[in-house]
């Protein structure tokens, strides 16, 4: 072929077209390509696309990565150690490319030589690292770390798969392994240079130094190796840039050769898989935190990693010393997940260090701080006592003297009142024994946060009153926020482009300034162009449907999105109620006038969770004879988009038009989904339950739909005996929906008939989150939905003062809470 006419050299031709900048980024991709992967362009796949491009925006985030490290280790800063279990970040190279500045020249470079920028980023595989809103809110908060230009590393585990992959079969739930790393991840950094090796099992073993005094070593433990790997972590429009740091496991030798040449091939590797295995999956860990040894060394291995890494960067400077250690460093617990640092820094202060035991109390205490997630009570760590001495024998001598330290000081504080000890002590004593994480991370940390004003409060009057009692100020609250560059900028180009056109690009780093849309919120034509756009985000969405579920949509209907991991206390199962109710209602009377709407589900449920996986074939069930009944008459559709991820979310939410957040009152702790939905413009149905309350307070009463009982009213409700029969029968819609429920009608000849054991949990099993007792104020809810959906301009100034009015819920304020509240952290400008 003749050379002049080849892609690339009509590409070397027009590139003087283009910026320098996208002709560097041009440059730098077609380097990759060939020298990376051994292609031209001619030969090149969409994936030798994606990773060429990949790495060529990652070399620009090195550089700055570069000056951010050499600004903070010159400057000698204080930093903030995010410590987390899991982190869903689902893609990254939109946002990485959005937070560069480098979208239109990325556009440009890649244009020119023939390729769609939209098509090759479709490539990367999501990074599932997480189950649910604690994860997503980790990925969040290093977005807005960097963005604010605060000195910041995020630690956890190199999953090697992370969150199962999702498919239905029949409607019900099947689980795959996620091989994310399978085509490589050009994003990260290979470390070996700061391994660590980390010490499991064994016993303790009293000795005497040289001067006779008392010590504990840990003896005839294994070793495993922590490897490191860095994801570079972009500010949007600032050169800072952290990085996320996961550990994987590795076995310290590859094999033990002398079992190997004796014959012994499968001993020979049983060490190496033990130490592989460790960080081999993430635990999707919903229900509850089930007491698996294999979690509890996760928990361990990367925090003891995490620990001596940041105790190395410290004394990387040698100005700095013990004495300084909590006034440069400090370190947020996200959870009772790493809880276990907490123990670990003092072993390391007491027995590898040797400071004396009230002095490492200090310097630890002053250390952490750690936020909680969750109220249920079977979210709350416990680690059976015989496990721990097991696994980490030396740290459960370590939580005992702290034990005795606190029960000293409950002492103090109540003398003589051993029922106050009982519940405050670190160990818990009725029947088995076990240790209280969530017990240990409030002694142990110097701030504890709730992350909804709501959660925060029941944090302080319900689960640890006492300790809110023993540690005035200890206890306050961050509401939790989201990332404006992923939740609108990135994930609705159409929206952005408008609101960018009315009021410039600010807001992206300055929520707040979506408030300026106020003025346009009665403005006819700023009113069609918001819901065009609307439409147009609700046809790509259709299209996804009618990929991935085989269903038609209109997108003139009601989308009515509920999107979350599944959950009892959610209640995706009181929203199939009301879709049984209309449908009820439709059969009875096919000319019903009824807004047509979508029912869009997408959720997980945990593998083990056998009610949870129940309500999703109930769902499937129910949708597949309401999209086919000629009576419904294209009214209802219900779609359950399988295997729900972040990148999923971001397609659906620009979509939705109603969010449903219908938690029975106290027991979602924030939820963030709630305002990733309201940010582009869904209205909430919900209860005053987690952030909804914050949510309700921003957007006003007026624009947004409440509906159930109350915190208060819930308890008296729990207190006063909940019979769910009676709603049952009283309530004759309810009755008929419920036994529709529990027939084989959705699923004949089906064994079991899981339906039916979705109605007997609500009857029969006590209905736990009073399903049944917030259903008719749900329902009436919906019924006002309906009437404002049919006055489109009213809907209209609805949908667009909840954009305008939810700048509060950026993590940009969240994290600027934390920095002034909890961290006292201060920005660091980098300059190139
Ligand atoms: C979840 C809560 C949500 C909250 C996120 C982030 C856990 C244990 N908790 O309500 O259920 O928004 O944490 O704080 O995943």
């Amino acid at each position: 072929m003749p050379v002049t006419s080849s892609p690339k050299s009509k590409a070397q031709a027009k590139s003087a077209a283009l910026s320098p900048e996208a002709a560097a980024l041009q440059q730098s991709i077609l380097h990759y390509l060939k020298y990376k992967l051994g292609r031209d362009v001619e030969s090149a796949t969409r994936r030798d696309w994606w990773i060429a491009t990949a790495t060529a925006v990652r070399d620009r985030m090195i550089e700055r990565g570069l000056d951010t490290y050499r600004a903070h280790r010159a400057g000698n800063v204080r930093r903030v150690y995010y410590l987390s279990l899991e982190y869903l970040i689902g893609r990254l190279m939109l946002n990485n490319v959005i937070n560069l500045g480098l979208l239109d020249a990325m556009h440009a470079a890649l244009g020119d030589l023939g390729q769609d920028f939209d098509t090759i980023r479709g490539q990367e595989e999501d990074m599932g690292l997480g189950n649910g809103g604690l994860g997503r809110l980790a990925a969040c908060y290093l977005d807005s770390l960097s963005t604010m230009d605060l000195p910041a590393v995020g630690y956890g585990i190199h999953y090697e798969f992370g969150l199962f992959r999702q498919e239905f079969v029949n409607g019900h739930q099947v689980e795959h392994p996620d091989n994310w790393l399978v085509y490589g991840a050009p994003w990260e950094l290979v470390r070996p240079e700061f391994t660590q090796s980390v010490k499991l099992f064994g016993r303790c073993e009293q000795v005497f130094d040289d001067r006779g005094n008392f010590q504990w070593r840990w003896v005839d433990t294994k070793t495993i190796l922590g490897f490191p790997f860095d994801i570079p972590v972009v500010g949007y429009g600032t050169k800072t840039v952290n990085i996320l740091r996961l550990w994987a496991s590795k076995a310290t030798e590859d094999f033990d050769l002398r079992t190997f040449n004796d014959g012994g091939y499968i001993e020979a590797v049983r060490e190496k898989a033990y130490g592989e295995t460790i960080s081999k999956v993430l635990y999707p860990n919903d229900k509850t935190e089930n007491g698996k040894e294999l979690r509890l060394v996760q928990q361990y291995f990367f925090v003891t990693c995490s620990l001596r890494d940041i105790i190395r960067r410290h004394f990387g400077n040698p100005e700095n010393s013990w004495d300084n250690f909590a006034a440069k460093q400090c370190i947020q617990l996200n959870d009772t997940h790493p809880a276990v640092a907490i123990v670990e820094l003092m072993r390391l202060l007491l027995d590898e260090h040797g400071l004396p035991f009230a002095r490492a109390w200090e310097i630890t205490t002053q250390v952490f701080a750690y936020t909680n997630h969750t109220l249920l009570p079977e979210a709350l760590e416990k680690w059976s006592v015989p496990l721990f001495q097991r696994v980490l024998p030396r740290h459960l001598l370590i939580i005992y003297d702290i034990n005795q330290h606190l029960m000293e000081l409950c002492e103090q504080r109540w003398p003589g009142d051993d029922a106050k000890k009982r519940t405050l002590s670190l160990i818990e004593e009725n029947g088995h024994k076990a240790v209280r994480m969530a017990n240990l991370s409030v002694v142990g940390s110097f701030a504890v946060n709730g992350v909804a004003a709501l959660h925060t409060r029941l944090l302080r009057t319900q689960l640890f009153p006492e300790f809110d009692a023993l540690y005035p100020g200890k206890f306050i609250n961050v509401t939790n926020g989201i990332t404006p560059r992923r939740w609108l900028r990135a994930c609705n180009p159409r929206l952005s482009a408008l609101i960018d056109a009315k009021i410039g690009p600010g807001w992206t780093r300055d929520l707040d300034q979506l408030k300026q849309l106020e003025r346009f919120a009665d403005d006819a034509k700023f009113q069609d162009e918001f819901m065009a756009i609307k439409r147009q985000n609700k046809v790509d969405l259709a299209a996804i449907i009618r990929r991935d579920c085989g269903i038609e949509v209109s997108p003139d209907a009601l989308f009515d999105v509920q999107i979350k991991r599944l959950h009892e206390y959610k209640r995706q199962h009181l929203n199939l109620l009301h879709i049984l109710a209309l449908y009820r209602r439709l059969v009875q009377n096919p000319d019903l006038d009824l807004v047509p709407r979508v029912f869009v589900f997408a959720a997980k449920a945990a593998p083990g969770y056998d009610l949870a996986k129940a309500i999703i074939k109930a769902i499937n069930a129910v949708g597949a004879r309401v999209n086919h009944d000629p009576r419904v008459n294209g009214k209802l559709k219900v779609a359950f988009l399988p295997n729900y991820r972040v990148s999923l979310a971001s397609r659906i939410i620009p979509a939705a038009d109603l969010s449903e957040q219908i938690s029975t009152a106290g027991k979602e702790a924030s939820g963030t989904g709630n305002m990733k939905l309201a940010l582009n413009g869904a209205l909430t149905i919900g209860t005053l339950d987690g952030a909804n309350v914050e949510i309700k307070e921003e957007v006003g009463d007026d624009n947004i739909f409440i509906f159930g009982h109350t915190v208060e009213e819930v308890q008296a409700l729990r207190a006063a005996g909940y019979h769910p029969w009676k709603y049952y029968e009283e309530d004759e819609e309810l009755r008929a929906v419920l036994d529709w429920l529990g027939s084989d009608y959705f699923v004949p000849g089906e064994s079991p008939n899981l339906p039916a054991f979705v109605r007997a949990s609500l009857l029969d099993g006590g209905d736990p989150f009073m399903v049944l007792a917030d259903f008719r104020s749900y329902c009436d809810s919906q019924a006002r939905v309906d009437a404002a959906y049919r006055d489109p301009r009213r809907w209209a100034k609805m949908a667009i003062l909840n954009t305008a009015r939810v700048g509060k819920f950026s993590s940009d304020r969240s994290i600027r809470d934390y920095a002034e509240k909890i961290w006292r952290l201060q920005p660091v400008r980098v300059q190139s």
